[in-house]
């Protein structure tokens, strides 16, 4: 695999600052490193920065930083189209609010293959408020909203020219969801699999079910990994913890199922805030999970295993 490292130091969908040093901590982690261990060619293309903002404001008042998100999703858009016909793109963020970008640009190369584009959405929150509903007018909250083509964003953010069916997109270890996320939500055909689901039927039931009909559909599969989607005791390095996420171990079995499928075309890791680390313990376990998905094992396996 021909994997694409792109550092996008965005800062300005999170409350707390911090995130824009991201992709030095997991260059410092040795990302890199780990790919090329398991025989990956690696190619890291920089950071990318953004140029002049837009002039645009939204009557919700509460909303922060749109035309920095809105110069953000417009430039990571082409990135992300481009760099999916060059290998596989790893997204290192960067804040969530990065997703808008990264998955509209991928959902348009799936299109040029004729593929659907799913995406698997590990986070303990949704992130599916819309500029009208946030409250916290952290941009952070939107994106999946965004690339489900939800409406009023018009005028704001780019227009999409592929839209992620929401029927494709599956979410794991939610733990975290705003009142008005819920109605958005119960319109979409979303599937999402909060921590007590998880607690019940082990996540490798939901990963399995999910991956099928990722197969069957013959799909593209986007992953985007929140910091928070992990246990705040192992993953303290984020602004947005939530106690009760998912352990190591769980974490692991969903990245080496990921490897087992075959299907992970790219990656997002974001919400890394190298400040609230202890000792670079965060970036390491992000760059270890990456690893697994990579294909790094314990032992040879005979057979696949989802
Ligand atoms: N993230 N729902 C909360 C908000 O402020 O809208 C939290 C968003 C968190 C975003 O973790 O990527
Ligand atoms: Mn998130
Ligand atoms: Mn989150
Ligand atoms: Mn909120």
């Amino acid at each position: 695999m021909h994997c694409r490292l792109i550092g996008i130091p965005l800062q300005d969908g999170a409350s707390r600052l911090g995130c824009e040093m991201g992709p030095s901590a997991l260059r410092v982690a040795d990302l890199a490193g780990a790919l090329k261990e398991l025989g990956h060619e690696v190619t890291d293309t920089g950071n990318v920065v953004i140029g002049e903002l837009p002039d645009i404001r939204h009557p919700n008042p509460a909303v922060r930083n749109l035309p920095q998100i809105a110069a953000w999703t417009k430039l990571l858009t082409e990135v992300a189209y481009r760099e999916a016909a060059k290998g596989m793109p790893i997204f290192m963020g960067g804040d969530h609010a990065l997703s808008a970008g990264t998955i509209a640009g991928v959902a348009r190369h799936a299109a040029d293959q004729d593929r659907p584009l799913f995406v698997l959405w590990l986070d303990a929150h949704t992130d599916f408020h819309t500029l009208d509903s946030t409250t916290s007018g952290n941009l952070h909250g939107l994106p999946a909203a965004y690339y489900t083509g939800q409406a009023g964003f018009e005028g704001y953010l780019p227009p999409l020219s592929h839209a992620v069916d929401p029927a494709n997109l599956c979410m794991i270890g939610i733990r975290s969801v705003d009142p008005a996320e819920r109605e958005t939500i119960k319109r979409n055909a979303v599937t999402v699999h909060d921590m007590r689901t998880i607690d019940e039927h082990g996540v490798a039931v939901l990963v399995r079910q999910f991956l099928e009909r990722v197969e069957a559909a013959n799909g593209m599969l986007h992953v985007s990994l929140d910091v928070d989607f992990l246990d705040p005791s192992i993953a303290p390095a984020v602004g947005t913890t939530v106690p009760g996420g998912a352990t190591f171990r769980e974490a692991h079995l969903v990245m080496e199922m990921l490897h087992d499928s075959g299907l992970v075309t790219s990656l997002d890791l974001v919400e890394l805030n190298p400040f609230l680390d202890e000792r670079g313990r965060t970036a390491t376990l992000l760059v270890d999970l990456t690893a697994s998905l990579m294909g790094r094992t314990v032992l040879d396996r005979p057979t696949r295993s989802y």
